[in-house]
This record gives structure tokens, sequence and C-alpha cells, in this order.
């Protein structure tokens, strides 16, 4: 197997691009995708300041050493979820990353800053983990990204990961979510541009990227992940894939370019009308923000101080 660019040995073909790359020129590859992410979906701007979701697994290591090598004011940004020593552990992995390159990550601590922790908060607030999870990561990150004077906020979000939820969207017909299906989310009502620059790299990809540049993550999964339908989503995908490649990227392409705009013609024109929560002052379209009734019936409380201080 030759590089495709220099006829070098190989070390990965991609079946998809009908092209077989070594190190450097995979490495260059990747970069490739993500700048021509960056700049067909108006992601960031050089100058922007840019905060990277971090969990310590593949993705958003991949992502964050990506951007940086091309040259973005890129820092990190951890939440502790109390999930066990999982959560031990990826904090391990991102902070190492950080050191060993001298970037700045941010970190903050669900269980000793809000009380709860995802696994036993999630149940006694009846919600499934994932959810109760993703609310808590989101509001962190947006609150993370307007206090510390952020412009985007970067998540590691990769093709797999954004087929898979469009596949989803489309088994259910969820067409509000199906409108909303850009990789890029515009700030508006006090929340943070949100972007997802991996979208044109899939999850071998990302991988392959990290062993390659020498990037040590953490390979386990979350043990909540566990019947996960997002997870069954991606086997099918993959299924799909391995005998007919780049149908992953033409599903979820094709559909940004020929499919989106039908479904964004069915949303709500005006809106919910924005505020403060009346708690913690993040914006919501209730009185108490989806986040303080979460930290309420998961069993925790609002830090008495607010803005939360981040830890470096
Ligand atoms: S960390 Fe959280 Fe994931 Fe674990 S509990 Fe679910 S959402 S699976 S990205
Ligand atoms: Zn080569
Ligand atoms: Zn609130």
């Amino acid at each position: 197997m030759k590089c495709t660019v220099c006829r070098g040995p190989a070390v990965i073909d991609l079946r998809r691009h009908n092209s077989n790359f070594c190190a450097e020129h995979f490495t260059k590859f990747c970069r490739d995708q993500v700048e021509r992410a960056i700049s067909e979906f108006d992601m960031m701007q050089p100058a922007d300041r840019v905060l990277v979701a971090v969990s310590g697994g593949k993705d958003s290591l991949a992502v964050w050493d990506l951007l940086v090598n091309l040259g973005y004011h890129a820092d990190g940004f951890y939440v502790g979820l109390g999930i066990g020593d999982y959560s031990d552990v990826s904090y391990d992995y991102a902070r190492r990353f950080a050191a060993d390159r001298s970037l700045t990550l941010h970190a903050v601590d669900v269980p000793e800053t809000y009380g709860y922790d995802i696994p036993s908060g999630s149940r006694a607030a009846r919600r499934v983990p994932c959810s109760a999870c993703g609310l808590t990561k989101r509001h962190l990150f947006d609150k993370a990204a307007i206090d510390g004077g952020y412009d985007v906020v970067v998540t590691g979000h990769n093709l797999d990961d954004e087929a898979a939820v469009l596949f989803g969207n489309v088994l259910q017909w969820n067409t509000e979510y199906l409108a909303r299906q850009l990789p890029v989310l515009a700030a508006a009502n006090g929340f943070p541009r949100k972007v997802k620059p991996l979208v044109r790299l899939a999850e071998r990809e990302t991988a392959a990227y990290c062993v390659l540049s020498g990037i040590d993550y953490l390979v386990d999964e979350c043990p909540m992940a566990e019947g996960n339908r997002h997870l069954r989503y991606k086997e099918a995908l993959n299924d799909i894939e391995r005998v007919s490649p780049g149908s992953k990227a033409a599903f979820y392409f094709g559909f940004l370019k020929r499919g989106m705009d039908a479904f964004r013609s069915l949303l709500n024109p005006t809106g919910d009308a924005i505020g403060a929560c009346a708690r913690c002052g993040a914006p919501t379209d209730a009185e108490v923000c989806a986040f303080c009734r979460l930290v309420e019936r998961a069993g925790g409380s609002l830090p008495s101080q607010e803005p939360v201080e981040f830890t470096s």
C-alpha cells in the first residue's frame, strides 16, 4: 500500500476518499479537512479566542491539537461529572495533554461545585444519565465561554457522531432538530457560538490522527454510555459504510446541502422570548433555567458566589 501523495509506504487507507496516506500526508489531510470545515461553514476567524470542550478522549484532544497547530489561540475546558474512576482518569489524560504542550486547561468539578454527580443526580432527577450529563455540560460550556470572554466553543463531534444524530432524527422525524443540523450554531440571546470542526473526519481518522501525533487519549468509553441509542445508529451506519464507502459523508453532507432547508421553513420564526434565569442569570425562556431545575432535583445546590471560579 503506497501513499497517494508521495508513493512512500502508507499507514492508513481511506476508502471513501479512494486514497492511502503515509503518516505525514495523513496528518496534512486531517489538517486540511479541519481548515476546509472551518471555512466552508464560517466557523471562526484566526483572531478568535477559542474554548475547546475537552473530555480526555480522542476527538476532543485531536481537535484541540489540530486547532493549535493551525495557529488558533485555543484553551481547553474540562467538566468533572463525578462518574467514578472514569472521570478521574479522563481528567488525568486532559491535564497531561495540556501540561505537555503548555496549554491552558480550565476545569469545573460538578460534585464539588454543584453538589451532585451524574450517576446519582440523574436517578434523583429521573432523567437518563446522558440527558442530565448533556444538559450539565452544555450549561457549563456556555457559562465558561461567556464568563471567560471566549468567542467560540469547539466540540469534538466527528462525522460519525453527526451522521448518527441525523440518522436518529430522521428515524423519529424530529423536524425541529433536523432544521438545526449544521455544525455551527451562531451566537444568540446570550449563548456563545458553537462549532464542530471535526465534522469532515470519521471516528477512525481522529483515532489514527492521535496515534500518529503521539496523543495519549482515554480509550475507554464512559460506563454510562451502555444502551445509548446513538451507539446503535453508529453501528448501523458503519455496516452500510463497509459495503458502500462514502455513504456516511453523502448522507450527512447531502442532507445539509439538499434537505435541511425544507425543515428550516417549519421552524417557529419568532422563537420564544429569552430572559435571564432567576437563580443563575443564564439565558432561558423559562423563569428558572433547565440546569438550575436539574441541580435542584438532583439534590445539589448552586454555589453561593457567582460567577464560579474556574480552576486551571
Ligand atoms: S459522558 Fe455523559 Fe457521554 Fe457518559 S453520561 Fe452519557 S453523555 S456517555 S459524551
Ligand atoms: Zn506520503
Ligand atoms: Zn439557572
